[in-house]
């Protein structure tokens, strides 16, 4: 006879319990696998929950047989995407599409909001089986730290609405800066939008050093309407794409140009001053006059794809342009003699923020790239060197 002491009896029960619970998971792994086929909308919900539950496992479908093309004519835009299903706008309406399996980019991501590809049908089901090149594009690395993907946010846009806040956050230039560089790199033109303007009246000393450098700088307001008229002047005809940091209001412009949207939108938080991350998923609107807009997700920082330390001065117009008369060609204007862009500085011609701001971009290229940025001396020089004011 086999005696069973109080503990082992309490394992087995604990085990059974676990097993059962282990049971009624998978039940409810089968019920989002249900979920996914009949409400694939949530793939693309602002609710992260939902979210999540949307990245379960997908049914597989039997493979596509006929080759893919290498030559065709695209019939739809790429509204939004996880990564194995895409919403297109197809002849006037949304249709949910599977991605060909075989249709792969190489260190990089296969879709962007904007992209035109082709969609075949194929039984009751749609597929994506071409993607177009792309005409512009936004991209950033698809690890900030790491140059190892290249990842595409918005692909075939005509504008880049960069979108920063006077207060509530507070404005951030070095983002803007990024951005400004992320759109030359991309052939975009791009449109600089300080918003929630009605908080603070006064714009950031940066602005008129943007508009001198030929950037449409718009003031607005999703409070009072101010700016929106003219927003909605630049951006007719045209696609366009909001960037910019959580809580600065890119979501509430969108609504506030068409308040049909709705879309969400949620308070920055009052302890850190800081958004939310209420959208969670890049996604291309229609509006009226032919405005096309894609909402993207706030970022905390913008990495640069596609371009060296060596390259970011050409993309600084201000410092390239007197950067010709510079001793060294390779000067980096940081500690050379004879360097004419530090002379511009020293004698107030060009604005330290700018040259502040090149000094950050180029020691974190380089200390993303793995190459110390001791050279650049930034730290060591700024305080104390003086400013065109002062002197
Ligand atoms: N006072 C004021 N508040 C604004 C303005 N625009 C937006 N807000 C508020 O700012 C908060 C954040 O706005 P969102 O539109 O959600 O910001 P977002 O940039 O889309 O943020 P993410 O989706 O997290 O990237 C909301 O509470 C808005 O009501 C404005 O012009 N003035
Ligand atoms: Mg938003
Ligand atoms: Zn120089």
């Amino acid at each position: 006879m086999v005696a069973v002491d109080e503990s082992t009896r309490m394992k087995y029960e604990l085990n059974g319990a676990m097993k059962k619970k282990k049971l009624e998971k998978k039940k409810r792994k089968d019920v989002r696998e249900r979920d996914w086929e009949r409400k694939h909308e949530y793939a693309f919900t602002h609710d992260r929950i939902k979210h999540r539950r949307a990245l379960a496992k997908l049914p597989q479908s039997p493979a596509a047989e006929s080759p893919l093309p290498t030559e065709f004519t695209p019939n739809a835009v790429v509204v939004s995407h996880a990564k194995k299903w895409a919403f297109v706008r197809i002849g006037g309406e949304d249709r949910m599409c599977r991605i060909d399996e075989r249709l792969k980019a190489p260190n990089a991501t296969l879709l962007a909001p904007g992209d035109h590809v082709l969609v075949e049908s194929e039984g009751d089901d749609a597929v994506i089986r071409g993607i177009a090149p792309r005409r512009t594009k936004l991209c950033r690395p698809a690890n900030i730290h790491k140059q190892v993907a290249e990842q595409v946010f918005a692909a075939n846009i005509d504008a880049l609405i960069v979108v920063a806040s006077v207060a509530q956050p507070r404005f951030r230039p070095g983002l803007v800066d990024r951005f400004l560089i992320a759109a030359q790199i991309g052939g975009v033109e791009p449109i600089l939008c300080i918003n929630k303007i009605d908080l603070c009246e006064a714009l950031p000393e940066e602005a008129a050093l943007y508009r001198a450098l030929g950037v449409q700088v718009i003031p607005t307001s999703c409070v009072t309407g101010e700016g929106i008229p003219a927003l909605r002047e630049l951006l007719r005809d045209r696609i366009s794409v909001l960037s910019g940091h959580s809580g600065v209001g890119k979501t509430s412009l969108l609504n506030a140009l068409e308040p049909s949207l709705r879309a969400p939108v949620s308070e920055v938080s009052q302890a850190t001053q800081k958004g939310r991350h209420t959208t969670s998923t890049a996604r291309l609107y229609e509006l009226s006059d032919g405005i096309r807009i894609i909402d993207t997700p706030g970022i905390r920082a913008l990495g640069l794809w596609g371009v060296s330390p060596e390259e970011i001065a050409y993309y600084f117009p201000e410092i390239a342009e007197v950067a010709e008369g510079c001793r060294f060609r390779d000067c980096t204007h940081t500690h050379e003699p004879q360097c004419a862009v530090r002379a511009a500085l020293d004698d107030g011609r060009l604005p330290r923020l700018r040259y502040d701001s090149y000094l950050r971009v180029r020691a974190s290229l380089e200390s993303d790239m793995g190459i110390t940025p001791g050279r650049i001396g930034f730290r060591a020089k700024t305080p104390d060197a003086p400013t065109p004011d002062e002197s």
